[in-house]
């Protein structure tokens, strides 16, 4: 096979502590594929665009780092606070700029630039994410005929949506330059196609292929997972760790709900601990009984929609342990350290219930990591988002719409009470799911579509 180059905005090294974030997780599984892995190595220094390469266990790692205003115009300004709040339909949290903009493509030229001198003639090129949209067009007129590739992680928004972006039609020009597009579901692809239609008015096949002329653009659905039955071993070693007997002495034979998010408001916390408030509230029974363990590492915290989060969750943790504990039981259990993998599939793993409810997400790879831990004698119970990519591929979770706080309250609820027969059956149908999906399939499906390899959906 051809050299596969992953090109994202973090690079994870080698020996480097592993962050919190999907992405990362999701290509860890994936290595034995990669010959080079490009893109930001997360620093600032004062003019920009040193690069760096080391190998390790034959992948060539090459990082370039950014100036302090190209960090702030291209990272903190056009990735995360215009595109990221506008796929995530919050449109009125999104703030442009013209000059972000231009900062973002400067950017994007940077890394083609530089990945340029590192590519080969046959390598297939992977792009990963939003922030790096129009590399792949500027690979193309620096003369790459290399097959390129761009997967959105994220959700992609009707057409009434994306048409609040200033200047958007570039962005959807510069998706057309890629051979293959990939989607984390069905409904993120229908958007995107509906909207290329609508703005630059392509024909679009029944497969998904966009009529760009001289060169067909391929959609495909390809959701990201995890590798299932390693992380349920993860669990298993963890279940006897000495973290694991920690919280399980501390939590007194009550039962854990457990919840695991970067702290981003995508992420829906605000509603979750509303949700436990009320449902300490209206099914007082609950009360002394469960213990509620949020997990919620800062990120991106230059952003100031991320950094407003934080002391609305800090003042909303306080307000309900003061309302509803008591001298012996702090009900809720609010953490923004990070903990390793391996204890969080321990925590995972002795929780009654998982709460994934994002307002939106592209997948969301906690939903899969709860499932994979669980114990299939005595599972617990997934609450899920039904706007988290993962409810389109877990329906035997409790689903529910997180905006409405009382709805999440009804199904922690409902997942505290659920008989043992109901809570295996659904686990099974769930794990099956989780067994599917794995970062391998995920990685192969691309691949073979990038690589041409794919050909039923070229027409
Ligand atoms: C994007 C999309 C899509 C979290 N806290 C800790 C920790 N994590 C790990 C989780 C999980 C990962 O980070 C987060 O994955 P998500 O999928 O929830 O989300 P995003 O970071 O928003 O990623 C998302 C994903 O890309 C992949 O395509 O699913 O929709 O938004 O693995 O376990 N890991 C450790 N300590 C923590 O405290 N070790």
């Amino acid at each position: 096979m051809a050299r596969l180059v992953i090109v994202s905005n973090r690079v994870p090294l080698p020996g480097q502590s592993q962050r919190a974030g999907g992405l990362a997780i999701v290509l860890q599984d994936v290595m034995d594929h990669v010959g080079l892995w490009f893109g930001w190595n997360g620093n600032t220094s004062p003019n920009g665009g040193e690069t760096q390469t080391v190998t390790h266990r034959g992948v060539e790692y090459a990082t370039i780092d950014l100036s302090e205003d190209d960090y702030q115009k291209f990272y903190v300004g056009y990735a995360n606070s215009a595109l990221w709040p506008l796929l995530h339909f919050r449109l009125g949290l999104m703030e442009f700029r013209r000059e972000d903009l231009e900062g973002y493509r400067s950017v994007n030229k940077l890394y083609a630039d530089t990945l340029l001198k590192l590519l080969r003639p046959d390598d297939l090129v992977w792009v990963h994410d939003y922030h790096l949209i129009p590399f792949g067009g500027m690979l193309r007129r620096m003369g790459v005929r290399s097959r390129i590739g761009f997967y959105l992680h994220i959700p992609f928004v009707p057409h009434s949506v994306f048409s609040g972006l200033p200047q958007g039609d570039l962005l959807l020009r510069d998706l057309c330059e890629y051979d293959v597009v990939g989607f984390q579901t069905e409904e993120h692809r229908n958007d995107f196609l509906d909207t290329v239609r609508q703005s630059l008015g392509h024909d679009i096949s029944d497969a998904g292929v966009i009529q760009v002329p001289g060169r067909p653009v391929q959609t495909i659905v390809a959701p990201v997972g995890i590798d299932g039955l390693a992380f349920n071993r993860q669990a298993v070693r963890a279940a006897g760790s000495k973290n694991n007997k920690r919280l399980t002495d501390s939590l007194n034979n009550r039962h854990l709900m457990i919840g695991v998010d970067r702290l981003d408001y995508s992420k829906g916390l605000p509603n979750r601990f509303e949700a436990f408030n009320r449902l300490l509230t209206r099914f007082p029974e609950h009360s002394q009984h469960v213990s509620y363990l949020q997990v919620a590492v800062p990120s991106r915290e230059d952003v100031s929609e991320y950094a407003s989060l934080r002391p609305v969750l800090n003042r909303m943790a306080g307000d309900i342990n003061g309302r509803h504990g008591t001298f012996d039981w702090v009900p809720l259990r609010y953490m923004s350290q990070g903990v390793s993998r391996g204890t969080l599939a321990g925590f995972h793993r002795i929780s009654r219930v998982g709460l994934v409810t994002p307002l939106r997400d592209g997948m969301n790879l906690v939903a899969h990591e709860y499932v994979a831990a669980q114990n299939a004698d005595d599972p617990g119970v997934l609450v899920l988002s039904r706007f988290a990519g993962a409810a389109s591929y877990f329906q035997d979770a409790l689903i529910v719409n997180p905006n409405d706080p009382d709805e999440i309250a009804e199904a922690m609820h409902a997942a505290l009470l659920m008989p043992l027969a109901e809570r295996r059956l659904r686990h099974m149908r769930l794990f099956e799911n989780v067994l599917r999906l794995t970062a391998s399939s995920y990685c192969q499906t691309f691949v073979n579509a990038l690589s041409g390899k794919d050909k039923k959906n070229e027409r």
